[in-house]
């Protein structure tokens, strides 16, 4: 997965799963190779920013519970509800790592690629296989999330995102502030509504929201919020499993809804993307803690 000299600050892990971990002081953190899987963020001095599961599976070709899981090329089961595996191919592949530098200011900035050419054909045997992704992250103080996919001699039509796990101290006293008055579907009831203020929890939540507007993680709990802007996402998904479906979930601790929120950045559903032949497309996700 790599064969590239690493900095001081960047070591390979070989354990629970093929990856590295960045150490500077700046910021720590785990990537996976295993869907390029950002699996672990902590500044220096702050509680960590991305939540991952006691009970996550870390094994090849298995999605990962918590983190930044990568969604592509379909979201959920797709649009017809047949696809699998569950958010697509990419977070069960196996990534390399292409660049690996840290700055003076102790800021680790990644590149991995994955070539269609070198996945499963088994897993989407509809993609063209002469794509490629990258994932650039830019890890310190700020955590800058970019995914990159890269259409060969043949277009592509896909839908893409962010599923990003952020902790908060108690999701009670949590509420998310940047919907007000944007348009969601509500994938619990598959009705339709407008958001009213700040987004809070009292239940199970797993709401598409049509809106590119930056985000807000209100945590009065750790007395933090998380500032999450977006490049090249239409809509943000805000979902938390609450205590049936946290109990009914496998790689979930029963209590472990009361641990985070998914604030996602995705093009899903009627805003699936549309690449030309040698086109690109970026979507991104830039955390601080403000
Ligand atoms: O993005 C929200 C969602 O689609 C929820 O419906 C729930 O399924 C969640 O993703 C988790 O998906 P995963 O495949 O990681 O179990």
């Amino acid at each position: 997965m790599t064969d590239i000299e690493l900095p001081e600050g960047i070591t390979l892990l070989d354990a629970p799963l093929a990856g590295i971990k960045v150490d500077t002081p700046a910021a720590t953190g785990v990537i996976y190779f295993n869907g390029a899987h950002i699996a672990a963020w902590t500044p220096a001095g702050q509680h960590p920013v991305l939540w991952l599961s006691d009970q996550a599976i870390l094994e090849p070709g298995k999605a990962i519970r918590g983190g930044i899981p990568l969604l592509w090329p379909w979201f959920g089961a797709g649009d017809d509800g047949q696809h699998t595996p569950m958010h697509g191919i990419a977070r069960v592949s196996t990534w390399n790592l292409l660049r690996a530098k840290v700055s003076p200011a102790g800021t680790a900035n990644i590149v991995l690629g994955l070539d269609g050419a070198a996945v499963d054909p088994g897993l989407a045997p509809d993609l063209p296989r002469d794509y490629r992704l990258e994932l650039h992250i830019s890890m310190g103080k700020t955590l800058i999330v970019q995914l990159v996919v890269f259409a060969g001699d043949s277009e592509l039509f896909f839908e893409d995102g962010l599923h990003s796990y952020f902790a908060v101290g108690d999701i009670h006293k949590t509420r998310i502030e940047g919907l007000d008055g944007a348009a969601y579907s509500d994938r619990l009831t598959d009705g339709c509504a407008t958001q009213q203020g700040a987004v809070s929890f009292e239940g199970e939540t797993d709401r598409i929201y049509e809106s590119r507007e930056t985000l807000r993680i209100i945590d009065d709990e750790w007395n933090r919020t998380l500032l999450i802007e977006k490049v090249g996402s239409a809509q943000s998904v805000i979902w938390n499993p609450w205590i049936a479906k946290a109990a009914a979930t496998p790689d979930l601790g029963d209590d472990d809804w009361q641990e985070f929120v998914c604030a996602e950045a995705v093009n899903v559903r009627d805003q699936s993307v549309n690449v030309e032949p040698g086109g690109r497309h970026l979507i991104s996700q830039t955390i601080s803690i403000i």
